[in-house]
C-alpha cells in the first residue's frame, strides 16, 4: 500500500513541497516524544535545584515549565534543548519506517540514509530572532544528497503568531544558489553567517506560503527548496521536530561524500567552491 497517491507525488514534485496532514499517529507516535520532553523538563530543574509549577504531563501543557526555566538562566533551556534529542521515542520518530518508506515513494528506489546531525527538536522561544533561520536550502547545510527531504513536523498547534515555516513553492526548479559570507549575518555563529547572495533579489521571484500544521502532520521540503523561519510572536515556545533523508544513489551525493550536517563543522565553501562568492 502506497503512502501517497500520484497526484500528492506530482505535487511535490512540481512545488517542491507536499504537506500530509495527520501522517503519524499523535497517542502512539507524538504523545511519547511530549511526554519525554516533560521528563527532561522536570528532570533538569531538579538537577539543578529548581522549584518549578509543573502540572502533571498533557497534551496541550507538555511543556510547562520550560518558560520559567529559560526565564531564570537561558544555559538551563539549552540544556533542555541538547537532551530532547536523546529521546527514545524522538529517535523512534525520525527512524519511522513509514518515513522512511515515504522518502523512497518519492525518490524512486534507492537506498535512503539520515546525515550526522541532521536531525533535532527546534525550541523557537518567543521573540528570540537570533536563532532563527534565515532564508536557505537545506542542501547547503545539510550536503548529504541533493534530492534529500525535509521532514518538518510541529509538537504543538503552529498558528499565525507562532511563526509557521515559510516556503517558496517552486524555487527548488532553480537548482542550488549561490550563497556568500553575507554582512547581514556576520553577528550569527559559525556556519550560518551564510546566505543566499543577493538575498532579496532571489527571495522576490517566488511566491511565499507559511502552512499552519497541527500535531501529526508532516510538511515535506526538498532539499531545494528555499525556505526560512517564521517569526515567534506568541508568549509560547514554538517546538518542531525537523529530520531528514537522504538518497545514497544520487551521483552528487556521492561525488562529495554524503557529508555530515554543517553543525559537525562541515566547510561548506570547501564542498560546493563553486556556489560561493565572496562579496564586497
Ligand atoms: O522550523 C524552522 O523555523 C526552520 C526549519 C528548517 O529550516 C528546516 O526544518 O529545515
Ligand atoms: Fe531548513
Amino acid at each position: 500500500m502506497n503512502l501517497i497517491d500520484a497526484r500528492q507525488k506530482d505535487f511535490f514534485v512540481k512545488e517542491g513541497y507536499l504537506l500530509l496532514e495527520d501522517f503519524y499517529d499523535v497517542s502512539n507516535e507524538i504523545e511519547p516524544v511530549l511526554r519525554d520532553i516533560h521528563g527532561i523538563i522536570e528532570r533538569v530543574a531538579l538537577r539543578h535545584g529548581i522549584e518549578i509549577s509543573m502540572p502533571d504531563f498533557s497534551i496541550d501543557t507538555f511543556d510547562a515549565g520550560y518558560q520559567e526555566l529559560l526565564r531564570l538562566d537561558r544555559t538551563y533551556a539549552s540544556e533542555v534543548y541538547d537532551l530532547v534529542k536523546q529521546s527514545p521515542s524522538f529517535l523512534r520518530l525520525i527512524c519511522n519506517e513509514r518515513a522512511d518508506r515515504l522518502f523512497r515513494e518519492l525518490r524512486g528506489r534507492c537506498m535512503s540514509g539520515i546525515g550526522a546531525n541532521s536531525y533535532g527538536i527546534r525550541i523557537d522561544n518567543p521573540n528570540d530572532d537570533k536563532f532563527l533561520a534565515h532564508w536557505h536550502q537545506e542542501f547547503m547545510f545539510q550536503p548529504q544528497s541533493i534530492d534529500g527531504i525535509v521532514f518538518w513536523t510541529p509538537l504543538l498547534p503552529v498558528t499565525p503568531d507562532l511563526g509557521p515555516v515559510i516556503v517558496l513553492p517552486r524555487s527548488h526548479k532553480d537548482g542550488l544558489c549561490v550563497y556568500a559570507r553575507t554582512k547581514d549575518y556576520a553577528q550569527k555563529q559559525g556556519a550560518y553567517q551564510i546566505g543566499l547572495h543577493r538575498e532579496a533579489s532571489v527571495i522576490a521571484n517566488y511566491e511565499q506560503i507559511a502552512p499552519l500544521t497541527k500535531p501529526g502532520d508532516l510538511l515535506l521540503m526538498d532539499f531545494l527548496t528555499i525556505h526560512s523561519s517564521g517569526v515567534n510572536r506568541s508568549d509560547r515556545s514554538r517546538w518542531s521536530v525537523q529530520h531528514r533523508f537522504f538518497n545514497f544513489d544520487d551521483p552528487v551525493g556521492r561525488k562529495i561524500g554524503w557529508k555530515a550536517s554543517v553543525t559537525t563543522g562541515v566547510r561548506v565553501e570547501d564542498v560546493f567552491p563553486d556556489h560561493f562568492l565572496v562579496e564586497d
